[in-house]
């Protein structure tokens, strides 16, 4: 397991099962980068990204040279502690690069919004079970070394819990038009993997793991529920009904078969390629 002491040079401000917190953690944990990670619970995660020299948002990665506010940014600058033969995005301004850069801001800007949104709508009504998907999340980064916020306790998070739901479903818009809405762009990006899986290729772009590979497989995550995730869904059977049978579907789809391969084969790198190289 990595060292997530306070010592580490790095410092992750997340909301541990947000998707694009993921991809972030996916890409440093894969460098061998150490890191501590502070994970905040929605709303309560603003102002300390703020803090940290950030937008709003999370990730936020802190290090003594300054911050970087974006997943995509937090991946690139990962990239630099590996060796070349393992980058993310392959070194010059080749059409592979550009190739791997236009599927990342698909994903993005379309899948991420999307299974973030339909994922909610589906979970948010189960009171119970919503609190315990995101309350086990939180133990599961506090064992793999996250700081959680000092008042994180079982009662704490219980009572606040309906709060951050309110707010959270208006913020997001998370309301049956819209999930509806997002699945349209669900289906449109999912399409586009499976069409591009057709004819059999290992990676989205190229012979090996790329940006656009990881980016796909952490966004897509939510509606597909990885077992190997570090932040692990329930089961589908465990799963409210409607969420359940978009999981099971999904996953019969290249696209969504290749996301439970990319999780079991290549998220698993418990040292980093960099102690590995
Ligand atoms: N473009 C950003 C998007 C990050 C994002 O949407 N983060 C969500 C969590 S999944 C968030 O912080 N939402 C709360 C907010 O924006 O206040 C990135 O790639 O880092």
């Amino acid at each position: 397991m990595r060292d997530p002491g306070v010592d580490a040079p790095f410092r992750l401000v997340t909301i541990p099962f947000s998707h694009f917190c993921e991809k972030a953690r996916w890409a440093l944990d894969r460098a061998g980068v150490p890191y501590r990670e502070d994970a905040y619970l929605p709303l309560a995660h603003a102002l300390p990204a703020l803090r940290a020299g950030g937008r709003r948002s999370v990730p936020v990665l802190v290090s003594r040279a300054g911050a970087l506010g974006d997943s995509t940014d937090i991946v690139r600058h990962a990239d630099a502690f590996v060796p070349s033969e393992h980058a993310l995005f392959p070194g010059g301004s080749g059409a592979l690069r550009a190739e791997i850069e236009a599927l990342e801001e698909r994903f993005d800007r379309d899948l991420g919004p999307a299974t973030r949104r339909v994922v909610y709508f589906h979970l948010l009504p189960d009171d119970d079970g919503a609190f315990a998907v995101m309350s086990r999340s939180f133990q599961a980064r506090a064992a793999a070394g996250a700081a959680l916020p000092f008042w994180f306790g079982r009662g704490a998070f219980r009572a606040y819990f309906p709060v951050a739901r309110a707010i959270m479903r208006r913020a997001m818009r998370i309301d049956a038009a819209a999930a509806e809405r997002s699945m349209g762009k669900l289906r449109a990006v999912f399409d586009l993997v499976n069409e591009r899986l057709r004819d059999g290729r290992p990676f989205l772009v190229g012979d090996r793991l790329s940006a656009a590979d990881l980016t796909f497989a952490a966004l897509a995550a939510p509606v597909l529920a990885p077992e190997h995730h570090p932040t692990p869904l329930p089961p589908p059977g465990e799963l409210p009904a409607g969420l359940r049978g978009l999981v099971e579907a999904l996953r019969g789809e290249p696209a969504g078969a290749f996301v439970l391969r990319l999780y079991r084969d290549h998220r698993q790198h418990k040292a980093g390629l960099r102690a590995a190289a």
